[in-house]
């Protein structure tokens, strides 16, 4: 029971706040969650404690050391690597998704390792292969300096769908919630649009009224209404992929400037 997460890492300072407040803090505090944050530099053998070195083959920056991670990443697994995934950020990876994290929330040991500088040598990840499955992730289109912060955003992704988290829609077997604590039902596979609360009247600005009508339906409506023309503004590649249309559906997404080739007027 519970899920065991190992992070390493060469800023181990890095996880101190994150990791202990909010909801990760609270299923921590409640046993749901247990962090082990490794220092890689434990592992370096030089007076310097060198992780890097420079990159075969030229380019720029420096590569991290393959036998500093080898051994750092054989004594965090241990002797029984079963069980065990290894999950390395990086921009050159698979695109996480939030079934991913549905995933990776069902499993019992998750092991993170932090890249920096151009990345880790990439017999490393050839190696733990061997072993155990390993997934090299992207978190998005973009770089950062170092796979900390996007361990931090995977281990939020899969820390709010763990059973027993609150606010879980999941566990607590709302079905009007998918699996992935997210939109289902008539919202799957689209932004959810904006959402409002009191008071009924801001800065001239009013809730619109459907929302204060009491008439689900139509209330259900307007939000596929409201969710069909964010995704149509936002997100083509979305909106391309929606099965199951109807003809008021696709009334709104052409309204909103979509159309199925892909291109977005307005
Ligand atoms: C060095 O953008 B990223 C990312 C960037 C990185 C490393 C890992 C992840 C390591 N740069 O998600």
């Amino acid at each position: 029971m519970g899920l065991r997460i190992d992070i390493v890492t060469i800023f181990p300072e890095y996880f101190e706040s994150p990791l202990g407040v909010s909801l990760i803090g609270k299923a921590v505090a409640r046993g749901d969650i247990e962090f082990r944050v490794h220092d890689l530099r434990r592992w370096a053998t030089d007076v310097h404690r060198t992780v890097d070195d420079v990159p075969f083959g030229g380019g720029p920056g420096m590569v991290m050391k393959p036998d500093v991670w080898g051994d750092a990443l054989d004594e965090v697994i241990g002797p029984d690597a079963a069980g065990a995934r290894l999950v390395v950020p990086t921009p050159s990876g698979v695109p996480f998704s939030q079934d991913m994290a549905a995933a990776y929330a069902a499993e019992s040991r998750l092991i993170f390792a932090c890249g920096r500088y151009e990345g880790i040598d990439g017999r490393v990840v050839e190696e733990m292969r061997t072993r155990m499955p390993v997934d090299e992730v992207s978190i998005g289109d973009y770089v950062l300096a170092g796979g900390e912060v996007a361990v931090l955003v995977l281990v939020e992704a899969v820390g709010r769908l763990l059973p027993g988290v609150l606010g879980n829609a999941y566990s607590a077997g709302d079905d009007s919630f998918g699996g992935d604590g997210g939109p289902a039902g008539s919202m799957r596979g689209l932004l959810e649009g904006p959402v409002y609360t009191r008071p009924r009247a801001w800065r001239e600005r009013e809730v619109p009224e459907v929302l204060l009508s009491g008439n689900h339906a139509a209330i259900a409506r307007w939000r596929r209404d409201m969710a069909l023309r964010r995704t149509a503004a936002y997100r083509t590649d979305l909106a391309a992929r929606l099965r199951s249309l109807d003809a008021h559906d696709r009334r709104v997404l052409a309204e909103s400037g979509y159309n199925a080739e892909g291109s977005n007027e307005s």
